[in-house]
């Protein structure tokens, strides 16, 4: 009875094995596009990318965070609004439900670089890995723009946060 028990424990566990090396990784399902990182000026110490993130795989997916070689952390973030003000906080993971598009976009998510480590001109790119909640990671060359403040609430957050 018992060696049948560990016989059927040993069977599951190979079974578990094997849906798991059947299941797509996060970095297969996923798609980015449109990647760009927000051109700063000297001095300012930190900037955002925006994206459009695309699971086109059939597990829900999520970011857990990111590292570039142009900022010393890159965290995940978003903007609310508190007592009329825009603010923007760290979150813990970007949600990418199975067969949806994520737009990170100013105002809204994104992608933070914290701790410049390079000017960050018009024109060039920089390099974004973005990971997964499986470990699984992409690296996109998002190229850098100068952005338009066109929205008010944009300006206030500009000019409160710096970004
Ligand atoms: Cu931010």
């Amino acid at each position: 009875m018992k060696t049948h028990y560990i016989y059927c424990l040993m069977a599951f566990c190979l079974m578990s094995l094997s849906s798991v090396a059947l299941a797509q990784s996060a970095a297969d399902g996923v798609s980015v596009a449109d990647a760009y990182v927000r051109a700063v000026p000297p001095g300012q110490p930190n900037s955002a990318s925006f994206m459009t993130v695309k699971n086109t795989g059939s597990a829900d997916h999520a970011l857990v965070g990111g590292s570039s070689p142009a900022a010393e952390v890159v965290e995940l973030h978003t903007h609310t609004m508190e007592g009329g003000m825009m603010r923007m906080r760290q979150v813990e993971k970007i949600d990418l439900p199975a067969g949806e598009s994520v737009s990170l976009k100013p105002g809204g998510l994104h992608v933070m670089l914290i701790g410049l480590k390079q000017k960050l001109m018009p024109g060039e790119d920089v390099s974004l890995t973005l990971q997964f909640e499986d470990g699984s990671e992409i690296t996109v060359d998002a190229p850098i723009r100068k952005l338009q403040m066109k929205m008010k609430k944009m300006k206030m957050d500009h000019n409160h946060m710096g970004h």
